[in-house]
């Protein structure tokens, strides 16, 4: 997972520390029973949307996904509710450690699952990391790596297998494989067998792309399904092996890989400048080759343009798997499993908006904002909510699209998409008078502004075109 786990602390750690500025602090093992009684106060920063909130930490049952058109929003006592402390054994305990250790904010999260689901998805969490750290670490020889990563899923079954001679940062996790493996060993049958098979699928994926760089698009989606999209499918499975979603989410993999490969798209795109640095390329060559010799020569001054416009040009693609998402999230009933699938994904969104057409991301670091990160970290728990993010970010991306923009149509076209689909449902009519809501007068007349741009550049693009063939 190139970039998977390794992708994700950097930008992240600011936003795990501003989480936990904002939610009282707790020690990186999950919290002891007597937290529960604890009062928390979340938010009440200047320019926050939100005002404080004191809330009181209890016990959550499973919760069906609302769906009425009022915010739910992410309640952050489930937020830092403790995995059943009082049950856990040392070794589960030091799991969600190495978890909290890993990806704070995310940990959190799957925390905040339902049912034995949470322990299968911290579990799946950490074998990935691991394998994720196996294909990160230059100093394992190809001819040792390559062996490694397919053989990696029969290594859960092998009690006393471990690897001390990692120098990644996360190495730990493959220090420590038996506490982990012991954990896996003792899921259920039917979570074994999904996080093996993941395993074994990605392990051969990640070994195929070791010798050969992303060359085409089809190459790009290919990757992005190994490291990711084969999670989102994983993740699908166990939702519906734990019952707390329906058997056609695990048997959709086509959604569940959307999924992935938006949030892994999202990741690439953002890391260039950190990942050309050390040596690493996962831009495909068909779309930095319109525009540069080599990768690297992006990130010169004289070929911002350029840069940009395969910047843009890579955005969009992403942005060709958000209807996907939508149409995924829609099928969740679980309120817990919402909140864990939809805060990545429009964190993903909003970090695509900050990267689209941002000369920063050639000279350094581009994140979204601290507080945009809680307050959608927060809000993202309902569909509703999550068409209105939509639609917003999408506003955002709309303003940004340059005129002289190569990808401007196919831009304007998946944007035109996104808002037709995060449109909210209109509600019953409860008179014969027709009230339309200000949320669907704005969504309809971004659609219009859409279109109107849609249609001029096609327009344009066809005289050009006209022109350049003459009478
Ligand atoms: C994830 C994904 C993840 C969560 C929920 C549903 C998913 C469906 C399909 C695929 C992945 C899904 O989420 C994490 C989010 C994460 O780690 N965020 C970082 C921030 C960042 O910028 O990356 C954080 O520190 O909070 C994710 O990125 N990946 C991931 C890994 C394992 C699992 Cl079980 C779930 C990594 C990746 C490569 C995108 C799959």
């Amino acid at each position: 997972m190139a970039g998977a786990c390794c992708k994700c602390p950097v930008s992240l750690l600011t936003l795990k520390r501003s989480l936990l500025l904002l939610v009282a602090p707790r020690s990186a093992t999950p919290p002891g029973p007597s937290s529960r009684s604890l009062t928390v106060v979340v938010g009440g920063r200047p320019g926050e949307r939100r005002p404080p909130a004191a809330v009181s930490l209890r016990a959550a049952r499973p919760t069906a996904l609302r769906t009425s058109c009022s915010y739910q929003r992410l309640n952050p006592a489930a937020l830092l509710r403790s995995p059943c402390q009082d049950s856990m054994s040392d070794s589960l305990r030091t799991c969600y450690t190495y978890l909290n250790q890993t990806s704070r904010s995310f940990a959190a999260v799957i925390e905040a699952l339902d049912g034995d689901l949470r322990h299968a998805v911290c579990i799946f969490y950490l074998v990935l990391r691991s394998l994720d750290t196996v294909e990160d670490d230059m100093s394992i020889p190809l001819e040792k790596k390559v062996p490694m990563l397919k053989d990696f899923h029969t290594y859960l079954y092998q009690a006393d297998w471990c690897f001390t001679q990692s120098t990644e940062k996360d190495r730990q996790v493959l220090a420590d494989f038996p506490t982990i493996s012991l954990e896996f060993r003792k899921l259920g049958q039917q979570y074994r067998e999904v996080i093996s098979d993941i395993c074994q699928r990605m392990g051969s994926g990640m070994a195929e792309f070791l010798e050969k760089k992303v060359g085409s698009m089809k190459e790009w989606d290919l990757y992005c399904h190994y490291v990711a999209g084969l999670v989102g499918i994983g993740l699908s499975q166990l939702f519906s092996a734990s019952q707390l979603a329906d058997p056609e989410v695990g048997l959709d993999t086509e959604l569940a890989n959307s999924l992935g490969l938006f949030l892994q798209k999202t990741n690439i795109i953002r890391d260039y400048l950190e990942d050309t640095q050390q040596g690493r390329a996962f831009w495909p060559q068909e779309a930095w080759g319109q525009f540069a010799d080599r990768l690297e020569d992006l990130a010169k001054p004289e070929k911002l343009e350029s840069a940009l416009s395969c910047l843009n040009l890579l955005v969009t693609d992403a942005l060709r798997h958000v209807p996907d998402v939508l149409a995924y999230l829609l099928r969740l009933r679980n309120q817990s499993i919402f909140n864990f699938c939809a805060i990545p994904q429009v964190m993903a969104l909003a970090t695509l908006s900050a990267c689209y057409n941002n000369p920063k991301l050639f000279r350094g670091v581009v994140k979204i904002r601290k507080g945009q990160a809680v307050t959608l970290m927060m809000d993202a728990t309902s569909m509703e909510a999550v068409h209105t993010i939509i639609t917003q970010y999408s506003e955002e991306l709309l303003q940004k699209v340059s005129l002289t923009d190569p990808s401007r149509a196919k831009t304007l076209h998946i944007l035109g998409v996104i808002v037709e689909k995060s449109a909210p449902l209109q509600p019953v009519l409860q008179s014969k008078s027709v009230h339309l809501s200000p949320m669907y007068l704005s969504a309809a007349m971004l659609l219009a502004a859409l279109s109107w741009q849609y249609l001029s550049t096609t327009v344009s693009q066809a005289q050009g075109t006209a022109d350049l063939q003459g009478p």
